[in-house]
């Protein structure tokens, strides 16, 4: 690993000496490395081409969005190099390195002084998660869409995750339908809500934003010192969008009581007070521009995200974990199981979610 990295770095245009490398972070989908050098340390990044692919269109849009923000954060006074991403580009003059074996990388200045969290550890903290992820959409606003590749079709379309999930049930490709018949009803019961933002969107009730789609607690920097939210990262799946995939995905993570992947299921549940600080910093940022019907579904889409989650992980399960990393056996399973208690504790509270929303929403 040390020297393959040490030979991946070297096509890339980065300062001082190569010292070192070690896997880094908790993302599901790239190899994500820390590289040290004598001059500095940076993110190398193995880019998985089997979700993404498309590698081209995907760099694309990240040089697009990241020359976009560099220059909305430098026109806001603040640092581009901290609180956005900057790709190194290779010795070559591209963003990426293609490797002889078919392996694409890409280098990042590593943003050093700031951490991502696994957990929430206060409200506060989940309120400043949201102004960060409200100002990256503001940031975005006058961002030309059309110029977007759509980097995974049908990210957040909800009712063909479902479609996605039934030719799983059907195909059952590792025989492990039968361990799950009572996870799988669970979801197959709600399928109704499955198109309820979609048809908001058609009937043009919900716009279509420039938004990032991958709003977990863990895509955001948090200053060490300041506890800000600095920087929002993973730009892999920003894409013509709703607001409420991005605020009913950043709850769906960050408003539980537990980790993603909790076995213990007593310990899941949805806390209304992180619920209410990520509403009030996202109403804070967005409130302004969000429509009768977003406002209307906001608590909904934190139920329908945690759904569309679920399924996603249930169904790499049936499908023999071939999309989420995984760490441990029936990982995706756990994971699958920690949203169904989320969703069924979200039915429950979903009145007074809905009163926190009104509260911020005048
Ligand atoms: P994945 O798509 O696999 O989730 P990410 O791009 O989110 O990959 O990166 C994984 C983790 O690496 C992040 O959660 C974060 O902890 C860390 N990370 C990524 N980019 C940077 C960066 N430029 N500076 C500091 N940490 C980073
Ligand atoms: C993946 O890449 P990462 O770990 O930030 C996934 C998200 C899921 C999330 C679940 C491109 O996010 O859609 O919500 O796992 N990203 C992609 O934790 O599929
Ligand atoms: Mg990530």
């Amino acid at each position: 690993m040390y020297e393959s990295n040490f030979e991946i770095c070297s096509h890339f245009d980065y300062d001082g000496t190569y010292i070192g490398s070690r896997p880094y972070g908790e993302g599901h989908i790239n190899s994500t490395f820390l590289i040290e050098t004598t001059g500095r340390r940076y993110i190398l990044q193995k880019i998985n081409t089997a979700v993404f692919k498309e590698h081209q269109k995907l760099i694309e849009n990240i040089v697009a969005v990241t020359t976009h923000l560099h220059r909305r954060i430098i026109a806001s006074l603040g640092d581009p190099y901290r609180e956005t991403l900057t790709l190194i580009p290779a010795k070559d003059g591209k963003w990426v390195y293609e490797a002889a074996n078919g392996d694409v990388y890409r280098m990042y200045l590593f943003i050093d002084f700031a951490v991502s969290y696994q957990k929430v550890e206060t409200a506060e903290m989940f309120y400043k998660v949201a102004k960060a992820f409200g100002q990256f959409q503001n940031y975005l606003k006058d961002f030309p869409a059309e110029k977007l590749y759509e980097t995974i079709p049908d990210f957040h379309n909800t009712v063909v995750r479902f479609a996605q999930f039934k030719e799983a049930i059907e195909k059952d490709v590792v025989g492990r339908r039968k361990m799950v018949e009572e996870e799988i009803q669970f979801f197959l019961q709600r399928e109704k809500d499955a198109s309820v933002i979609l048809d908001a969107v058609n009937k043009g009730e919900v716009p279509l934003r420039v938004t990032h789609n991958d709003t977990k607690l863990n895509n955001v920097l948090i200053d060490e010192k300041t506890g800000e939210g600095i920087c929002v990262i993973d730009l892999d799946t920003v894409m013509p969008g709703s607001m409420l995939y991005d605020f009913g995905d950043a709850i769906r993570f960050g408003a539980s009581t537990a980790k993603e992947d909790e076995q213990d299921l007593s310990l899941v549940s949805v806390s209304l007070s992180l619920f209410e600080a990520f509403t009030k910093g996202y109403m804070e940022k967005l409130g302004d521009s969000m429509t009768k019907k977003e406002t209307e579904l906001l608590a909904f889409s934190a139920k329908l995200m945690t759904l569309e989650c679920g399924i996603r992980f249930l169904t790499d399960y049936l499908n023999g974990d071939i999309y989420f990393r995984i760490h441990r056996e029936n990982h995706n399973l756990d994971r699958a199981r920690t949203h169904i208690k989320l969703i069924r504790d979200m039915e429950d509270k979903m009145d007074e979610m809905n009163k926190i929303v009104y509260k911020y929403s005048d």
